[in-house]
C-alpha cells in the first residue's frame, strides 16, 4: 500500500522546506511518497505569536488544494492553526510537537523541550497544557538561536543545542529531549549518541506517526467540532477561504 503524506512547512524559506522534506524521506517507509510543500504567503520564519497567526492562511491554502495526500505533517513546533488544519483537511494532520511530545513521553518519565528563541517559550509550554502532558515535561529552554541561522553553520547549531541540551538534562532531571524546531532536524541522531538519552525531533516524529495512522487504516475523526466548516462569505485577501 502506498501512503502519500504532505509534510508542510508553515514559513516560506524554501532552504528549510528542503531540509524537512529530506529528513521526513530519510525516515519514511519504502511505499510511502514524501512531498513537501511551501505556502505561497506568509513570515520567512516563526517565532513570535504574530508569525504564528500570520503563518496560518498559507498553510491552510496549502491542505484546501492537496486533495492528493493522505495525511499531513504540520512543520512548525508552534503547531500553528492545527485545529483549523484539521478541520480544512478532513484527513489526519500530525503537528511536530504534539507528535515529538507524545513520542517522548512513551520513552522516559519526563523531557525537556531545547528551542530556539526565548519568546516561544511559552507557546511551547501551553501546547504541553493542551496536549496533557505538563507534568511530563521538566522544562523550556531556549537556545536563542534564530530559526534562520539554524541553518546557516550546521557546526555552531549542533554544538550549541548540544551543550543546552546537557545543561537541560541536569537543571530539569529530564530522561529524554525534546528538539524544539523544525529547523532542527536531522540532529537528533548525533545527539543521541552523545547524550546518551532520547533526543526527539518532530519532523521524523511526525512523518512515522501520519504514516503509521494511515498503515493502520484509521481515518481523521470528521465528527463534531472536526466537521469542514461551514462555508460563508470570507472578504479581502481571504476571499477565497469560504468556499470548499
Ligand atoms: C519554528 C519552526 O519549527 N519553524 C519556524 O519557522 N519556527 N519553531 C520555533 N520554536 O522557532
Amino acid at each position: 500500500m502506498t501512503v502519500r503524506l504532505t509534510v508542510v512547512n508553515p514559513n516560506t524559506t524554501e532552504s528549510m522546506t528542503a531540509l524537512i522534506e529530506a529528513e521526513a524521506r530519510r525516515v519514511a517507509g519504502p511505499d510511502t511518497v514524501v512531498t513537501a510543500r511551501t505556502p505561497s504567503m506568509g513570515p520567512a520564519s516563526i517565532e513570535s505569536h504574530y508569525d504564528e497567526a500570520l503563518a496560518v492562511p498559507g498553510l491552510l491554502e496549502v491542505i484546501r488544494a492537496d486533495q492528493q495526500a493522505d495525511a499531513f505533517v504540520l512543520a512548525c513546533f508552534g503547531d500553528p492553526g492545527l485545529d483549523a488544519a484539521r478541520e480544512a483537511a478532513s484527513r489526519p494532520v500530525i503537528g511536530i510537537a504534539e507528535a515529538a511530545m507524545k513520542t517522548a513521553s512513551l520513552l522516559g518519565r519526563s523531557f525537556s523541550v531545547v528551542t530556539t528563541m526565548s519568546r516561544t517559550v511559552g507557546r511551547a509550554r501551553d501546547l504541553t497544557r493542551t496536549y496533557g502532558l505538563e507534568r511530563q515535561c521538566a522544562g523550556v529552554h531556549a537556545c536563542d538561536i534564530p530559526v534562520l541561522e539554524l541553518e546557516e553553520d550546521r557546526d555552531r547549531t549542533y554544538a550549541v543545542i548540544l551543550a543546552f541540551a546537557k545543561n537541560a538534562l541536569a537543571a530539569d532531571g529530564s530522561d529524554a529531549i525534546v528538539l524544539g524546531c523544525a529547523g532542527m532536524a536531522g540532529l537528533p541522531e548525533l545527539l543521541t549518541e552523545q547524550l546518551g538519552v532520547p533526543v526527539v525531533d518532530g519532523v521524523a516524529a511526525g512523518t512515522l506517526l501520519a504514516e503509521s495512522v494511515v498503515r493502520l487504516g484509521l481515518h481523521a475523526s470528521t465528527h463534531g467540532e472536526l466537521a469542514p466548516p461551514p462555508p460563508k462569505a470570507y472578504t479581502g485577501v481571504l476571499q477565497g477561504f469560504g468556499r470548499r
